[in-house]
């Protein structure tokens, strides 16, 4: 079980072109609003280090955040959220290339993390998501959010639909809390260990 992880942020981009070389890459994707940068801040145990917001589209760049050492070009990227519908569709369109470019064109990116909203499950979009990462090489790793919100009685019901809706085992969901940290320790080690700086 780990405490919280080194992270400063590095930088925006807009393009995969931008992004200069790294040792190890984790992504964070995931609907918006699903909590990517409420994660980021949670490992660091730091508010404020990534913009959240009760708004989707608080994220609007890649944003690369370093983890360990000044200078171990390890980084977490946390990107833009898909499925905001409040956008215009060339909006959208523009945001997904971005991801997208991101996503299939770039070398360094070892692992992606999948975020899944834990109260509402897994939605059509984000089995998409996840065929399409599959279909891209890219096996992601889920995490469940927003653990608080489920009420405990029906706890052990969601985790099980959960994961059936995603056809996967238990021990591959990671649940987790921002709010109350819940999992969070747990979730530094997988990450730390993945970026190799545990
Ligand atoms: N109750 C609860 N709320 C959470 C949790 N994680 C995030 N939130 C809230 O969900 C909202 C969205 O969080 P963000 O971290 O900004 O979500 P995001 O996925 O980065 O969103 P985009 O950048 O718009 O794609 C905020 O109001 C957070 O406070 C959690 O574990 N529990
Ligand atoms: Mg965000």
């Amino acid at each position: 079980v780990a405490s919280p992880l080194t992270i400063r942020f590095v930088a925006s981009f807009g393009d995969v072109d931008d992004l200069p070389a790294t040792v190890a890459e984790l992504a964070i994707a995931g609907r918006s609003n699903v909590g990517k940068s409420s994660l980021i801040n949670s490992l660091a145990n730091r508010k404020g280090l990534a913009k959240t917001s009760k708004t989707p589209g608080a994220t609007r760049m890649l944003n690369a955040f370093e983890v360990g050492t000044e200078g171990s070009h390890r980084w977490l990227v946390d990107l833009p959220g898909y499925g905001y519908a409040r956008r215009s569709k060339a909006e959208q369109r523009r945001w997904a290339d971005m991801i997208e470019g991101y996503l299939t064109g770039r070398d360094d990116l070892d692992h992606v993390v999948l975020l899944i909203d834990g109260e509402i499950g897994p939605t059509p979009l984000d089995i998409q998501t996840r065929d399409w990462l599959v279909h891209v090489g890219l096996e992601p790793i889920f995490v469940a959010t927003k653990a608080d919100k489920i009420r405990h009685s029906k706890s052990q019901k969601r985790r099980r639909e959960l994961v059936e809706a995603l056809g996967v085992t238990r021990s591959e969901v990671s649940w987790v809390s921002a709010v109350k940290g819940t999992g969070i320790p747990e979730l530094r080690g997988l990450i730390g260990r993945q970026l190799g700086v545990l």
